[in-house]
């Protein structure tokens, strides 16, 4: 299976220079008109949902509102909507909306957008066509995921495991939902194998567990390495070594390592020994 499609491009790849990238909040207006127009004339198997097994989950299918599907319910009468914000080429926020739908929602922890996560997927563009699916759940970072996909994990919760009689297990009660997302938020211009450029995105997910990241071993969850909290990783290098502090084992470069640093009274707070609100482990007094 193709792997690579799930990771972002950058929008300003240079091989694509040749092609005028369009006008990211243009682009954006086009591309949410047509999602809340595809919700309102499309409705899901829901009735396949109805009475659902705890170790199963059926494939989400969408149909058009015509003919013997006229009382169905429309997705857009179904969804919630998550704003994000996404920087055009100027630097500018362009917000996004973000629409999904919880079909269960699980009954353990949710993941953060840093976190691995263990899922089933099925990816559909709005002609019906699934451009990738997974049927046996995989581990994925969900940092490296395209954007609409990394942000809407959180809003799953994992599932319990049941060790059956003969060693086998399943997971059980595991969350489901699906995500409509603009290419803002999935590949944009750039597109993908199966993905024609700007073309907007839907995922069903099936969230069976998690594992939370510390990448580089330093007592600081990943998470809580994105001091800015824009969800990218890779900007918050606060020693300026060009290692970000996920990565880096001293996230502010005094030669003490953070995990010597980070809570030595073992409190489960972050130590601030001056007390000017900056840690210890990024403070370099
Ligand atoms: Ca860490
Ligand atoms: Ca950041
Ligand atoms: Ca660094
Ligand atoms: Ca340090």
């Amino acid at each position: 299976m193709l792997l690579l499609i799930f990771f972002s491009c950058k929008k300003d790849d240079t091989n694509n220079i040749d092609i005028p990238i369009k006008d990211l909040s243009e682009q954006y207006i086009i591309e949410n008109d047509s999602i809340i127009q595809f919700m309102k004339t499309h409705f899901y198997n829901y009735d396949d949902f109805s009475n659902l097994s705890s170790t199963k989950s059926p494939e989400i299918i969408f149909d058009s509102i015509i003919g013997d599907n006229l009382n169905k319910t429309p997705i857009y009468d179904q969804v919630s909507t998550l704003q994000i914000s996404v920087k055009d080429a100027n630097d500018n926020d362009v917000n996004h909306n973000l629409y999904y739908h919880i079909i269960r929602e699980g009954i353990g922890d949710n993941p953060t957008v840093a976190d691995s996560v263990f899922v089933s997927y099925k990816g559909l563009l709005f002609d019906g066509s699934s451009f990738d699916s997974r049927k046996n759940p995989i581990w994925m970072e969900a940092k490296n995921l395209i954007r609409g996909f990394q942000e809407f994990l959180p809003l799953l919760k994992k599932g319990d495991v049941k060790v059956n009689n003969d060693g086998t297990y399943d997971f059980i009660d595991f969350g489901i939902g699906f995500v409509i997302f603009p290419s803002g938020l999935g590949y944009y211009q750039s597109g993908s194998v199966n993905i024609p450029a700007y073309s907007p995105l839907i995922f069903q997910v099936n969230m069976m567990t998690l594992n939370r990241t510390d990448h580089d071993n330093d007592s600081v969850l990943t998470i809580d390495e994105d001091l800015d909290g824009d969800h990218n990783f890779n900007n918050d290098d606060t020693d300026s070594d060009n290692i970000p502090n996920y990565l880096d084992n001293d996230d502010d470069g005094d030669g003490i390592l953070t995990i010597n640093e980070y809570d030595k009274n073992s409190d489960g707070i972050a130590d601030d020994s001056d007390g000017d609100g900056i840690p210890d482990y990024l403070d370099l007094d």
